[in-house]
Order: C-alpha cells, then sequence, then structure tokens
C-alpha cells in the first residue's frame, strides 16, 4: 500500500504543510482519527438528538463511498448535494472524496432554475437531495433534457441512500490522488448571475483547517462548533465540518432555518465553544436581546469563547453591542468561495473593530491600482492574494479564470486599504455585485424579474444599508405608467420577487423614478443610485 500522509510543521510559522506523492485528503481528516485513538469521540451532535463518533463516522463514510462506486460512479465524476446540514452531509461528502468522486455541495436556498443550469453546467454524473428540497430539485430535473444517471433522496423513502448505505461493505481503500487533484467544487455567483464552479484542490481543505482553524482561531480537542452558516456555504463548510474534524474537536449540526430564537436555544443546549455567525443575524439576534423584558430572559452564552463573523463587514456598532450582551468578542475576517476560507482576520490577542484584521499566517496580500501597481499604505485598491488554499479554475469559464487568477494572484473583486497599523479595512465591491445576509446577490437577477412584472418598463437594484448599516437590495423602478407609483404596486413587486427568487434576494425598498441614470452607451450608472 502506497503512504498517504501529510506533516505538518509547527515549529515555523506558518507551519509548514508536507504532502506524500500519493495523498487523499480523506485518509488525515476521517481515517487518521482512529489512530489517533478518537474512535469513541462524538464528533457530530445534532438538534434532533443524533450522535456520530469519528469511529462511526470512519465507517459510513466507507460505507457511502461504496454506495457510490456501485451506482456506477467513476472517479472525477460530479456528485451534486442539495442536503441539509446533517450527518449525511459528511457521509457523501467524505465518502465521495475518498471513493474518487467529486462532491458539489449547493446552496439549498436556491431555485429550480438555478440548479438545472448547475446540473448541465457541471455535467453531474449524479444529484443526491435530502426531501426537503424536493420542490425545486425535482422540477429542475424535468427541465433538463439530458438528466444525471443517477438520482436519489438522502432518506425518507425505499432505496434512498442511507438505507443503501446500511448493507454496503464498511471497509475502502482511497482512491489515490494527489494533494493538488480537483477534489471538491463550490459554486460562487457572479457578477451576471451566472455562478461559476470553483474547482478545489485535495490539500486546500488542510491549508485553511490549519492556518485558520487551528493558528488563528486555536481550534482545539475540546471545542465545540456551531456554525449558523450553513455547510454548502464554504464559511460553513470550515466552521462546522473541516475545523472541527481537523482539530479532533466536535460540531453541533442545525438543519433549520437560523433565527436569533433558534440559535440562542442551540447555544444554550449544546453550549459550544465556539459560534459563528454573518453580521446580518448578530444584528437580529442583538435587536432580540436588547428588546428582551427582563435580563433572565437573555441566553446563557457562558460557554462560548469566541465568536466569528464573515461573508460581509462587521460594522464596529455591532462587535461592541454584540460583546456587552454576550461577553464575547467577535472576530471578523474575510474569506471567498475562491479562497475556500477566511485570509485575513482579526484574533483573540489582535482586534480593531471595523477592520477586517491582518494577515492569516500562509497567505499573502496586494492591493493594487487599476494598472497593476501596488498602491502606498492608506490608500485604497483592488485586494488581491495568494495561498494554497486557492481554487485552481472556474469549471468551464476559461475567461473567468483568466480575469481572476492573474500570475498566481487571486483578483478578490474587493477594494481594501491598509490603516496606519497595519490593519486591513474593506471599502465595497470593485463590481456591483452585493453580500445580503452574507451571500452573493446579483443585482441582475432581480432586476431581471421585476422586468417580467407587466407594470415594470426598467430597473435598477442597488445596496442599500438598514438601520443595522448591513447592506440590503434597494429597487428602482421606472414604470409603464407613472399613476401606478403606489404603495400597493410595491407590495405587487414585492410578491412577484419572493415568489420566483431565492428568500433573501428580494428588494427591501421601492423607488419609482421617472427614468434612471445611464451613460451614453446606456448602462445603468448603479454607483449614481446607492444611497450616499
Ligand atoms: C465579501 C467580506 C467584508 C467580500 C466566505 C468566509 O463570504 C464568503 O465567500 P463568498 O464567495 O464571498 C466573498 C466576498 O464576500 N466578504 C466576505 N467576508 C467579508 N467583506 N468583510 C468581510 N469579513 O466581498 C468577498 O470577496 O460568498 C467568507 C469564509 C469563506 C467564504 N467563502
Amino acid at each position: 500500500m502506497q503512504k498517504n500522509t501529510v506533516s505538518i510543521d509547527t515549529s515555523v510559522s506558518p507551519a509548514k504543510i508536507e504532502y506524500s506523492a500519493v495523498f487523499n485528503v480523506a485518509v488525515p481528516f476521517i481515517d487518521r482519527h482512529l489512530d489517533e485513538g478518537r474512535k469513541d469521540k462524538v464528533i457530530i451532535r445534532t438538534t434532533g438528538g443524533e450522535e456520530v463518533t469519528f469511529g462511526e463516522l470512519a465507517e459510513r463514510v466507507n460505507q457511502s463511498g461504496n454506495v457510490l462506486i456501485k451506482l456506477g460512479l467513476h472517479s472525477g465524476d460530479r456528485l451534486l448535494m442539495m442536503v441539509k446540514d446533517s450527518p449525511e452531509f459528511f457521509y457523501l461528502f467524505w465518502g465521495a472524496i475518498k471513493a474518487g468522486i467529486v462532491p458539489v455541495p449547493l446552496n439549498t436556498l436556491l431555485r429550480a432554475k438555478d440548479y438545472a443550469f448547475m446540473i448541465e453546467d457541471s455535467g453531474a454524473a449524479a444529484v443526491i437531495y435530502s426531501p426537503e428540497f424536493q420542490g425545486e430539485v425535482e422540477p429542475a430535473l424535468e427541465q433538463l433534457t439530458t438528466k444525471p444517471e443517477i438520482v436519489l433522496l438522502t432518506e425518507g423513502e425505499s432505496g434512498c441512500f442511507l438505507e443503501k448505505m446500511n448493507s454496503a461493505d464498511s471497509n475502502l481503500e482511497a482512491a489515490p490522488a494527489s494533494a493538488t487533484d480537483d477534489c471538491f467544487w463550490l459554486y460562487s455567483s457572479g457578477t451576471t448571475g451566472r455562478p461559476k464552479g470553483a474547482v478545489h484542490s485535495h490539500r486546500d481543505m488542510i491549508f485553511t483547517s490549519q492556518h485558520y482553524g487551528n493558528d488563528t482561531l486555536g481550534v482545539r480537542e475540546n471545542d465545540l462548533c456551531f456554525s449558523a452558516a450553513k455547510l454548502f456555504f464554504a464559511y460553513g463548510l470550515g466552521n462546522g465540518m473541516t475545523f472541527p474534524l481537523w482539530a479532533g474537536a466536535s460540531c453541533v449540526l442545525f438543519p433549520a432555518r437560523p433565527t436569533p430564537e433558534t440559535t440562542f436555544e442551540v447555544i444554550e443546549r449544546f453550549k459550544p465553544t465556539l459560534y459563528f455567525g454573518v453580521p446580518t443575524l448578530y444584528a437580529a439576534q442583538l435587536q432580540a436581546l436588547e428588546s428582551a423584558e427582563s435580563e433572565s430572559s437573555t441566553p446563557d452564552f457562558s460557554s462560548l469563547r469566541m465568536s466569528v463573523s464573515a461573508g460581509e463587514a462587521l460594522p464596529a456598532d455591532i462587535f461592541r453591542r454584540w460583546k456587552e450582551q454576550s461577553g464575547t468578542v467577535i472576530l471578523d475576517g474575510i474569506g471567498s468561495t475562491e479562497a475556500l476560507h477566511i485570509f485575513i482576520s482579526n484574533r483573540a490577542d489582535d482586534i480593531k473593530a471595523g477592520s477586517s484584521g491582518r494577515m492569516v499566517p500562509g497567505y499573502a496580500a496586494k492591493i493594487v491600482d487599476e494598472q497593476g501597481n501596488e498602491v502606498s499604505k492608506g490608500e485604497e485598491g483592488r485586494l488581491l492574494i495568494q495561498g494554497d488554499s486557492s481554487c485552481k479554475y472556474y469549471w468551464n469559464n476559461p475567461e473567468k479564470t483568466a480575469a481572476t487568477i492573474v500570475d498566481g494572484w487571486l483578483n478578490t473583486g474587493d477594494t481594501y486599504h491598509q490603516d496606519e497599523e497595519g490593519y486591513y479595512v474593506y471599502g465595497g465591491r470593485s463590481d456591483d455585485m452585493m453580500k445580503v445576509g452574507g451571500i452573493w446577490c446579483s443585482p441582475f437577477e432581480i432586476e431581471a424579474k421585476l422586468v417580467e412584472h407587466p407594470k415594470v418598463l426598467e430597473a435598477a437594484v442597488v445596496g442599500r444599508e438598514d438601520d443595522s448599516g448591513l447592506i440590503k437590495p434597494e429597487a428602482h423602478v421606472v414604470l409603464k405608467a407613472a399613476a401606478d407609483a403606489t404603495d400597493e404596486t410595491s407590495v405587487e413587486l414585492l410578491q412577484h420577487c419572493k415568489k420566483g427568487l431565492a428568500p433573501y434576494k428580494y428588494p427591501r425598498w421601492f423607488q419609482f423614478p421617472a427614468e434612471l441614470p445611464k451613460t451614453a452607451t446606456g448602462k445603468i450608472q448603479r454607483f449614481k443610485l446607492r444611497s450616499k
């Protein structure tokens, strides 16, 4: 048997990571724990009351890999997963990787049209989904002329994936790969709304888990991680799965929608040590905490040693209020799907509220002007980063790959500057994309939906700050008949958007101008509509 090892030298900073020539990342993430004596330790707890030990996980991953092979999947085939946060997410993801199959977890908030595109774009050989998402996945499959060979529910009917796993062999040899071979993909939204499959290698999850998970957050065996951000999101995938796995720690999985009430319940019941949220959720949680009748209704946050935020910039005011309410600091850090996780971050011993912090060890950054020259300290420019967790390319999209990965540097599309103390400060997107609740939201997609409405002539959507300083979509709509500019029309348009778009994408405000600002060539000037 060829050896499959990774060695980490932590006596240097950043830690030096070396891989054997033959390397499958499922071995150090899953099987290593058996050799290190964690067979009976619980890795996964669920709000449904399930507990999975490292020993059971290793067996289930093998069974899952064996089912995928028996279903006819081959090395390099794509397995699209619309799967809720649950143990089977782990089984499918790692079973695929161990068997040489490429898992592609998808955002479970998307609509049939989005899934149809991704199934086609990825050339998926298999689609496996939780029954909760049947209502969007099945119409997507119906729209396609060529369907994936394998379409299965995870659970809930005879012949489902979990049932097949029960009778599968629980031994599986890891498929031979290398540290830089394609391992898994994550779809990232583009400015035109057409998502791009970011292809990640075997080494990428090790790089993020070691440099950010272990070395920046200090995740250790006695930690319990709770990520309100779901596993399909690169942020949640690290927080809720790869960091606890890498450190031999544990996680708690919660499949439903995170709200202030539900997240507080999970914190009280499971007593996590690390909590991961996004700014919008922190804002909603604070509103609930600050309007609570008495102190006795404040949840018990004493188990938390730290909170973490990413996805969009965390306003300094939210940092301050959360510390007051929960007693913990929030570490804000910027990450991306392409970089896989956070590459600039605050640290427990080095925080500047309102900034993204400093470089995570192992990553490099430069801030450049339009010509690609580095700007001087304090000046704004485009942020480029480098690190061994960066995706190799976008599937089926050489133009976007060439525009995003230039000479080994990843163009984040973000404007940044470094302040006099060296902290990185976010200055906005270099394009028109918005982050809403930590998830990408393309103005073009909402505009396209609005113009479908019979009363609408044209529309422009921009980000506008709400009362908490967080960005939400605002629609500027030119109506066919000026007399329709009423509250009733706003309600109608709102219903129309909610029906056809992912739930976080509807406009929160409607304006009815007589016309939209445009360039000579007819391009809408969104920057002129943004609130000053
Ligand atoms: C923005 C931030 C300011 C920024 C992500 C943590 O968000 C993640 O990935 P996405 O691909 O979006 C990436 C873009 O989101 N952004 C993210 N975090 C911050 N802006 N401050 C922040 N702290 O525009 C970036 O380019 O959805 C976050 C870990 C993994 C991730 N994928």
